[in-house]
C-alpha cells in the first residue's frame, strides 16, 4: 500500500506531509522560509475544515538581502488528481534551501530572487483524491447533485479573468464546470489576490496592451499531462500581444523537458477563466502551464527517471527567467 492509497505511488506525498514539510523548512530555515497562510479553502470556510485547509505559500529567499528582488510563482496541485505537480513544486523548493550556501546557482537564486510557491493549490480535492478518486475539481458540495468524484468548481475555470467563456462548462457535475460566478470558490479568491499582491499591473489598462519588454517577474502553473509548455490565450486562437516572447521563453523550456510550446486554444483546446489567463490578461505577467507526463496518477518509475529530473532543470531556468521573462 502506497501512501495515497492506491499502491505503487509510495513517491507522492500527501497533502499533510507536503503541509509539515514546508512548516519544517521554515523552522529550519528562518532566514530563507517563509510558510504563509494566504486564505482559506471550501471545506474551512463551510466545515471549519481543520489546520491543514488554509492555502498557503512557502517564500523563499535570503531574507537579510533587501529587495525588490524579481519573483518566481509556482503552483502544483490546483487539479487533485495530478499528483506529479505538488511534489515537483515540493522538492524544488527543498533542493533550493538545502543547497543554499553550498551550490552556486542555488545560493545566487535565493539572494537575488523570490520563489513563492504554492504546492498545494486544492488541498480539499487532493485529499479525496488521496483515497483513490480520479477527483480533478475542489469539494463544493452545494452546486447540484454530482458523483463523489465529479462534484465541485475547477479551479482552473474560476478566475476572474474572461471568466465563463469557451471551454468552461455551466453543468455542476462536469470537470470543468465554472463555478456559479467568477472567483465564486474561496481558492481562487486567496490565489488571485495573492497573485495580485505580488505582481501589480505591468502595463496600461486592457489586456490588448504589450507588457513591457523589460518586465519581471514568472507565473507557472503545473498539471498534468500531455507534454506541453503552453502559454495564453486560452480563450481564443487569437495571439496574445506578447506573443514572439511566450512562445520564444516556451521554446527555451522545452529545451529542458522536450514538450511542445504553444498556445493553449491552438494545440490544446479552448479553456476560460484560468491561473495562467488572469495572470498573464488582468496583471501582464509572463505566464505558462506545463502538462508534465503521460497520467494522472504517473507512476513512480516515471515520475523519478523523467518527469522529475527534466522538469526540475525547467524549473531552475524558469526562475532566472523571471528576471527578464520577455527578453530571455
Ligand atoms: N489542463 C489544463 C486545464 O485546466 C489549461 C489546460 C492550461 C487550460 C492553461 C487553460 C489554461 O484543462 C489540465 N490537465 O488540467
Ligand atoms: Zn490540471
Amino acid at each position: 500500500m502506497g501512501r495515497l492509497g492506491i499502491s505503487g505511488y509510495a513517491c507522492y506525498r500527501t497533502v499533510n506531509e507536503t503541509y509539515a514539510a514546508m512548516a519544517r523548512l521554515e523552522t529550519t530555515y528562518p532566514n530563507l522560509a517563509e510558510w504563509k497562510d494566504i486564505g482559506d479553502t471550501w471545506d474551512k470556510v463551510t466545515a471549519g475544515g481543520n489546520p491543514g485547509d488554509d492555502l498557503r505559500v512557502l517564500i523563499l529567499t535570503n531574507k537579510s538581502l533587501p529587495g525588490p528582488k524579481p519573483r518566481f510563482f509556482l503552483m502544483g496541485g490546483i487539479h487533485a488528481r495530478e499528483y506529479a505537480t505538488a511534489e515537483l513544486a515540493t522538492r524544488f523548493a527543498e533542493q533550493l534551501v538545502t543547497r543554499y550556501g553550498t551550490e552556486a546557482e542555488a545560493t545566487w537564486l535565493l539572494d537575488h530572487h523570490e520563489l513563492h510557491v504554492v504546492v498545494q493549490a486544492n488541498p480539499d480535492g487532493r485529499r479525496v483524491a488521496e483515497t483513490g478518486s480520479s477527483k480533478r475539481k475542489n469539494t463544493n458540495t452545494s452546486q447540484g447533485s454530482c458523483s463523489t468524484t465529479t462534484y465541485g468548481v475547477d479551479l482552473n475555470r474560476n478566475s476572474s479573468f474572461d471568466w465563463g467563456g469557451a471551454g468552461a462548462s455551466t453543468s455542476a457535475c462536469n470537470e470543468t464546470y465554472r463555478g456559479r460566478a467568477a472567483v465564486s470558490e474561496p481558492e481562487t479568491l486567496a490565489l488571485e489576490n495573492y497573485i495580485r499582491s505580488i505582481f501589480p499591473d505591468q502595463r496600461g489598462p486592457g489586456a490588448t496592451d504589450a507588457a513591457p519588454a523589460d518586465a519581471t517577474g514568472l507565473l507557472l502553473s503545473l498539471h498534468s499531462y500531455g507534454g506541453y509548455v503552453l502559454y495564453p490565450w486560452g480563450a481564443t486562437t487569437t495571439s496574445p500581444p506578447n506573443a514572439t516572447q511566450l512562445r520564444t521563453l516556451g521554446r527555451k523550456f522545452n529545451y529542458f523537458n522536450g514538450y511542445q510550446a504553444c498556445q493553449v486554444a491552438s494545440c490544446l483546446y479552448a479553456a476560460t477563466g484560468s491561473t495562467d489567463a488572469f495572470s498573464y490578461g488582468e496583471l501582464g505577467v509572463a505566464s505558462y502551464t506545463f502538462e508534465m507526463g503521460n497520467a494522472f496518477f504517473e507512476s513512480c518509475t516515471s515520475f523519478e527517471n523523467t518527469i522529475f529530473p527534466k522538469n526540475l532543470q525547467a524549473l531552475y531556468y524558469a526562475f532566472k527567467a523571471a528576471r527578464r521573462p520577455y527578453q530571455v
